[in-house]
């Protein structure tokens, strides 16, 4: 039978798991332990044809190139005068802005200027450099959907036939067509997969979470907003969907687990979450990868302070195939009993 390539079904069963079982593992990222290494990371290595954004690997994946199943994040920098070289590949792209203002990124020849807690799309296969042309260095966290695009086996990837696109119109285009969002322009057809909206910015969502910090919330992500196609609605990229959460002075949330993984990235703040029993004290800069099925909740540790998350999902993907699964933890209250506590190594 082996020799013929054909197994039987009884060889197999016990991976019809009743529920899922994810090989990768709850992981953090400590802006303790990452910052040294990004700008270390500055010193030793000139960005050449590739990017120079170190990739997040998850401890449980065994080398593979992915921080949770599906998804992969990087913190990448780009130091005064420095561009990295124009591509386009199959991925979708996200970066959150962490440090450093006035750098660009460029989709298909739009400049989209950053600043500190911006969101910026790069939609698959759209052409995009960056560019540095401050006195500052600039640090952004990417979010991408390579483990997913490579298990599909729909990877491609090509450099520019130049350094950088030329622009194809003046910067933030997309922000002055698709920026209002209740007032569309009427002469505009398409209504491309991925968000046409290309910059959502940080002042945009700190206004929407500070005007909704008296509202009730969400029981399991206090208030959680999602980043929105302007024109459907619906999830800002196919395969991601963007989240900000505002966790508000002393918030505690009750655990829930849900099919789909994510990466957070703390935004302002400290607190923790609880990841199947196990405790991730988590501050300003921390990137964290939760895997799908995983118990988890979120605590603002400070009585005085807010604690934002930013988080890429993909969520988006579970839904499209109808396999999006939630389930709350009714136990103890909706918290979990916490029997260990992460240390970064
Ligand atoms: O900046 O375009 O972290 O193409 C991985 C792949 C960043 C990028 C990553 C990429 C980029
Ligand atoms: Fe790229």
């Amino acid at each position: 039978m082996h020799a013929n390539n054909m197994y039987g079904l009884w060889e197999l069963a016990s991976q019809m798991t009743p529920h899922p079982q994810p090989k990768m593992i709850p992981h953090m990222w400590p802006w303790s332990v990452t910052e040294s290494i990004i700008e270390e990371s500055a010193r030793a290595v000139p960005v050449g044809d590739e990017r120079r954004a170190l990739q997040l690997f998850n401890p449980g994946l065994s080398g593979r190139w992915a921080t949770t199943n599906n998804l992969i994040a990087a913190l990448q920098i780009l130091l005064p005068g420095e561009v990295a070289k124009a591509h386009r590949h199959t991925p979708t792209a996200i970066r959150f802005i962490i440090e450093g203002k006035g750098a660009y990124t460029a989709v298909n020849g739009e400049r989209i200027y950053m600043a500190p807690g911006d969101l910026i799309l790069t939609p698959s296969w759209a052409w995009h450099d960056h560019g540095n042309e401050t006195q500052n260095r600039v640090v952004w966290m990417d979010g991408l959907d390579i483990p997913l695009i490579a298990s599909l086996d729909a990877m491609f990837f090509q450099f520019y036939s130049a350094p950088q696109v030329p622009a194809s119109c003046p910067p933030n285009t997309s922000g002055k067509v698709y920026g209002h969002a209740h007032i569309m322009p009427t002469w505009v057809k398409e209504k491309p997969q991925s968000s046409p909206l290309l910059l959502y910015s940080w002042d945009e969502a700190w206004k929407a979470l500070d005007s909704l910090r008296d509202q009730e919330g969400s029981a399991y992500d206090g208030v959680l907003l999602e980043y929105r196609h302007p024109q459907t609605g619906g999830p800002v990229l196919p395969t991601m969907a963007c989240m900000i959460q505002l966790l508000r002075k002393g918030e505690h949330t009750k655990a829930h687990r849900h099919t789909g993984s994510a990466v957070y990235h703390v935004v302002q703040g400290a607190g923790s979450t609880v990841i199947d029993g196990q405790r991730f004290n988590w501050q300003k800069g921390d990137v964290l990868a939760i895997p799908p099925w995983a118990l988890h909740e979120h605590a603002n540790a400070s009585s005085s302070a807010d604690a934002v998350l930013f988080s890429i999902q993909d969520l988006p993907v579970l839904q499209a195939l109808g396999v999006y699964h939630e389930e709350a933890f009714t136990e103890d209250d909706g918290r979990q009993p916490v029997t260990a506590t992460f240390k970064a190594s």
